[in-house]
């Protein structure tokens, strides 16, 4: 079992030993009970002291566990902690580094605690769609407060275990230890003094109350109500601490375990926690194991000092490492420079940034114009204009200067990876790092791991991916790589929508009303429209076979390339960027349907979102049966940090598993009898086809 028992003198020590942080699952659960039990059975022992080896006291419930019967089984964690509570010797734990979720619950079912100093303290529950279920919204509250309390299980954020031994009057902590080091002995020593100490207290003995707990619990749940609206959880934990305020502590306790058990069968909690462990599992790459040595990078080269390079640079400079960007031309330099500043110095105007961070980051960029100074960089990330030749240009110098063992990145978005690692002689050295622009905000990292791609060189990347706070998913090569690939799918629909009757504005809401951030009409007005002509541009020489609706090349044959134009599927007021719906583009967009000459119809919110969502996902599976991504959830990971995909729904493929398979393929076949439509696209991909018919999901 995973919790082990050792006498020490008279103290019983039971050491939580569930590699990586002490999750409670069934084996710890028992091996907790098991040792309870001897303690419990043994005269010599006086007093039972409970704690964590390794990284954490514990993180909580073992999440790995969630869905499966084991979850469940006794002894659950609220058995474990009434034998903790019904001991007849008392039971103090002893809190290092991590005590979260049900590791705080089991050491609040505790007579004492004894923590260590900076311990990171959390009822994270919410975060995962739930609650604390072991009791959390019914003793924190009594031991810290109702409002500190209610701030914690709400935001599921951490405290530090000094901070909340520094609220006045708190008992959730009966002593704090002087080290981490020194924990253990001082839990002991306290243990050996309230051997003898009856009745040995009991948090839900104490008593909780608010001195104006309607009006606060009413101010309380309308600010949730504001900022929670499509997550069910945070309400819950709040009706769940309100009633602790309220009922007896085992009627609260009741309760609160009604609204964990259907929070945890919510698709929002399926989704959350989905997210939870696809964020974890998309750094790992099966055919590279995770202790591959890496190179060191410690100085970054950018080419480029454009949107994209500038944006790149500020990854690095935030992460304090020194950047020297390139340019051709000094004025570009300075313009790329200036930019960078500006966005510090804006920072610091809202008081995200200090001066002095300011000072040293901009301390750490230098600017050059000829590549020789490249040659001690240890990384370079090359973000030119998006031409072939332009980038065999570039990489063909960086070959001839750069040292050996460098890493030669590409930003590119679509283009051949294996075709830029030709230009060179080491194309074991050269990789692709698609950041998505603004590159200093948004969070994905589309890693491109080409054929030649030595696997230390992935492996440095993705750790680099890490260090500048990006998720990183591994794409293999190919026109779009996981996420722009998908999105084309989604934009053709998105003109089809148009052809057979639906406005720009009528698509937008209804995708957003789904949970996107932005419709695909004002993401291409923010992204810029021109950008998909030059693609489709492009496509229509490589493969004529694609068919488009034709309104996005008409709007921009007018010139209306989006907000950088002033006017793009919408209209928009000089200078501002609210989408104004345009009578120009709605009729352009009319006639265009009566040159079609095919019949429009109006079609409803659901189709026009299971038309662009389901194209995503048919595009998906595809990519998955190609091998250009190694599992479901890195796409999920993908759409919902690159692309505004609702976490609530955990990402296409989630929602996919969510609507069923077999649901979204006969949703498909429809489509494909539309003869508007591109029947073809819509014949459902292999490998859904084979899911469907093995009644299988994408994301287990
Ligand atoms: N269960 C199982 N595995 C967990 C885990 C957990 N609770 N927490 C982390 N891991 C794994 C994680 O998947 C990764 O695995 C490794 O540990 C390192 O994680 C009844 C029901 C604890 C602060 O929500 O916040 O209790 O990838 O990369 O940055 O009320 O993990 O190495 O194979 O994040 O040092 C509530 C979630 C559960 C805590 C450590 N607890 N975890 O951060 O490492 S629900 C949580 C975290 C619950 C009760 C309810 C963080 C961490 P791998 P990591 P880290």
């Amino acid at each position: 079992m995973t919790a082990h028992y050792q006498a020490s003198g008279n103290i019983a020590v039971i050491t939580l030993d569930n590699p990586p942080v002490n999750g409670l699952g069934l084996s710890t659960r028992q091996g907790i009970a098991a040792a309870m039990e001897q303690a419990n059975a043994d005269k010599a022992i006086t007093a039972i002291v409970i704690t964590g080896a390794g990284k954490a006291f514990s993180g909580g419930a073992d999440i790995r566990e969630f869905g499966s019967p084991k979850a469940m089984a006794e002894p659950n964690l609220l058995s474990v902690i009434k034998l903790l509570e019904q001991s007849n010797k008392p039971v103090v734990a002893a809190v290092h580094s991590v005590c979260m979720g049900g590791g705080l619950e089991l050491a609040l079912g505790c007579h004492y605690r004894v923590a260590a100093p900076n311990c990171k303290v959390a009822l994270p529950e919410v975060k995962l769609g739930l609650l604390p279920g072991a009791g959390g919204t019914q003793r924190l509250p009594r031991v810290i407060g109702v409002e500190a309390a209610l701030n914690m299980i709400v935001s599921g954020d951490t405290v530090s275990s000094d901070m909340l031994a520094a609220i006045p009057g708190q008992q959730l902590f009966n002593k704090m230890a002087a080290s981490a080091d020194s924990l253990l002995e001082e839990a002991k020593a306290f243990a050996t003094d309230m051997a003898d100490v009856r009745p040995m207290p009991l948090v839900r003995d104490l008593k909780c109350k608010h001195p104006d707990g309607d009006a606060y619990f009413q101010f309380a749940r309308n600010m949730v109500r504001g900022t929670a609206k499509n997550f069910p959880a945070p309400e819950k934990c709040l009706d769940a601490v309100q009633a602790a305020t309220k009922r007896k502590f085992e009627d609260g306790m009741a309760f609160e375990r009604d609204l964990f058990i259907n929070l945890m069968w919510t698709a929002e909690s399926r989704a959350l926690r989905h997210v939870f462990m696809a964020d974890r599992a998309a750094s790992k790459i099966p055919d590279v194991p995770a202790d591959t040595p890496k190179r060191e990078i410690k100085q970054i080269a950018v080419i480029g000092a454009g949107t994209m390079g500038g944006g790149i640079s500020m990854n690095f400079l935030n992460a304090g490492m020194p950047v020297v960007m390139l340019e051709t031309k000094q004025e570009a330099l300075d313009r790329g420079v200036a930019t960078i500043l500006k966005n510090y110095e804006s920072q610091v105007k809202k008081g995200k940034l200090s001066q002095e961070v300011l000072d040293q980051r901009m301390g750490l960029l230098s600017t050059t114009l000829t590549y020789d100074d490249l040659k001690d960089a240890d990384m370079v990330i090359e973000a030119v204009f998006e031409e072939m030749n332009v980038k065999e240009a570039v990489f063909k110098q960086l070959d001839a200067v750069m040292k050996p063992g460098a890493i030669l990145a590409s930003n590119t978005s679509t283009l051949d990876v294996d075709q830029i690692a030709a230009f060179t002689k080491r194309p074991q050295d050269v990789i692709g790092t698609h950041f998505f622009s603004p590159a200093n905000v948004m969070k994905l990292l589309e890693v491109v791991r080409g054929k030649a791609t030595a696997k230390d060189v992935l492996a440095t990347v993705m750790a680099l991916g890490k260090r500048i706070k990006k998720t990183s998913v591994v794409s293999g090569v190919c026109d779009g790589f996981i996420g722009n690939r998908m999105i084309e799918q989604y934009s053709r629909q998105a003109g089809f929508l148009l052809d057979e009757g639906c406005t720009p504005a009528q698509v937008d809401k209804a995708v957003e009303k789904f949970g996107f951030a932005m419709g695909p009409f004002r993401m291409g007005d923010l992204a810029g429209n021109d950008i998909g002509w030059a693609i489709r541009k492009r496509r229509a020489i490589d493969k004529p076979d694609i068919t488009y609706s034709k309104t996005a090349d008409l709007l921009c044959e007018l010139g209306r390339y989006g907000q950088k134009t002033g006017a793009g599927w919408y209209d928009y007021a000089p200078g501002q960027r609210k989408a104004i719906p345009s009578t120009l583009v709605e009729d352009m967009v009319s006639e265009h349907r009566a040159k079609l000459g095919t019949p429009t119809r109006k079609i409803g919110d659901e189709e026009i979102v299971h038309r662009l969502v389901f194209s995503l996902i048919n595009e998906a599976a595809h990519i998955l049966e190609e091998g250009i991504a190694s599992k479901a959830s890195d796409i999920d990971m993908v759409y919902l940090t690159g692309y505004g995909f609702p976490l609530w729904r955990g990402g296409p493929m989630r929602y996919a598993d969510e609507y069923g398979l077999f649901n979204v393929a006969q949703r498909m076949q429809q489509f494909a009898a539309n003869p508007q439509d591109d029947a073809t696209f819509w014949q459902p991909a292999p490998l859904l086809a084979r899911l469907v018919a093995e009644g299988k999901t994408f994301t287990g």
